[in-house]
């Protein structure tokens, strides 16, 4: 089964990783570089089945990153609550109020004004992804900003007009702004590449993930970087071929050992398989509703803290 490479790779860092206290102070068993290779033909995902992965919450943090939003609210109006401690954390520190992370989130939901001020994390993802910064150079030796650049359209033009290309990537790395990310882009670089020819041309996928945590991150992951595989052969009508993940830092929080126990007792079963209902007009058309999964039936959640 495929889902034996990611218990194989929780089981090797959990028994030879090395110890280490990392930024966020939990600790960490962790080792350098590792590879997963999932066949996505057919709609088959690497979607987890030895614990139920909210692959509907994941989807939805896709879709908003190609709407270029780095704003809370969009998720929060979905219940999605995945980047919520960040821009609590920020406006706590930043102004004494010593507001619970509940209230917050409410407030950010009600107050559209009190959003724009307080739920922004900087330029992640979607900035990088759909209007990387540019400069333009005047004659004075000062610069001005130039157009963004859209990093998703321009990859889906390349790959249309010419697929054998080497250069179809998408960096979320944007090293001069680092400094103002909530958290900087950890599924760093995606690049794609095209195998066969018309008809049986299939769009592969590398993903290179500076940092991994194996537990929780990952099964999101793997899951976005398939599903936006997925989209882009369905833009540029091609099949699905290969995700290969990449990690650099690949690790397991030390409190995440009754998740790790449980879930390596474990057997996966089932294919899952993505179904996508339409084609939209383009890549940032997709809704929520366009995408069904079939044969899903995983084995229970199971819950661990997020080290922020
Ligand atoms: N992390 C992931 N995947 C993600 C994401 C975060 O695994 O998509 F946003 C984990 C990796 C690491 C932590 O444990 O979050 C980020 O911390 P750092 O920036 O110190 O690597």
């Amino acid at each position: 089964h495929p889902e034996q490479q990611y218990l194989d790779l929780m089981r090797q860092i959990w028994e030879t990783g090395s110890e280490r206290i990392d930024r966020t102070g939990i600790g960490t068993r962790s080792i350098c570089g590792a590879m997963l290779r999932f066949d996505l033909a057919d709609g088959a995902m690497p979607l987890l089945t030895t614990k139920r992965v909210y692959w509907k919450t994941a989807t939805r943090e896709l879709l908003w990153f190609l709407t270029g939003s780095t704003n809370i609210r969009p998720l929060v109006l979905q219940g999605v609550k995945i980047w919520n401690e960040w821009p609590h954390a920020n406006y706590v520190r930043e102004t004494g109020d010593p507001i619970g992370l509940d209230d917050f989130v409410a407030r950010i939901a009600e107050d559209e004004t009190f959003a724009n001020r307080w739920g922004d994390l900087g330029p992640v993802y979607g900035k990088q992804w759909v209007d990387w910064p540019t400069y333009r150079y005047r004659a004075d030796g000062l610069y001005e900003k130039g157009e963004g650049i859209n990093q998703i359209a321009a990859v889906i033009d390349s790959l249309r007009t010419s697929p054998g290309s080497r250069r179809h990537i998408i960096e979320g790395w944007n090293v001069a702004e680092l400094d103002r990310m909530a958290l900087p882009p950890c599924h760093k670089t995606y690049q794609f590449h095209v195998s066969g020819e018309e008809e049986g041309a299939r769009l592969n996928c590398v993903l290179y993930q500076r940092s991994c945590d194996v537990a929780l991150g990952l099964p999101f992951n793997l899951w976005s970087a398939a599903l936006l595989t997925a989209m882009i052969a369905q833009q540029t009508e091609m099949q699905p071929g290969e995700l290969v993940w990449m990690g650099g830092d690949v690790h397991l929080y030390r409190n995440h050992a009754h998740l790790i126990e449980e879930q390596l007792s474990r057997t996966p079963g089932g294919h899952p398989r993505l179904v996508i209902a339409r084609r939209p007009e383009t890549i940032f058309d997709y809704r929520i509703e366009d995408f069904t999964v079939h044969d899903y039936t995983p084995q229970a959640p199971i819950s661990a803290p997020v080290a922020v």
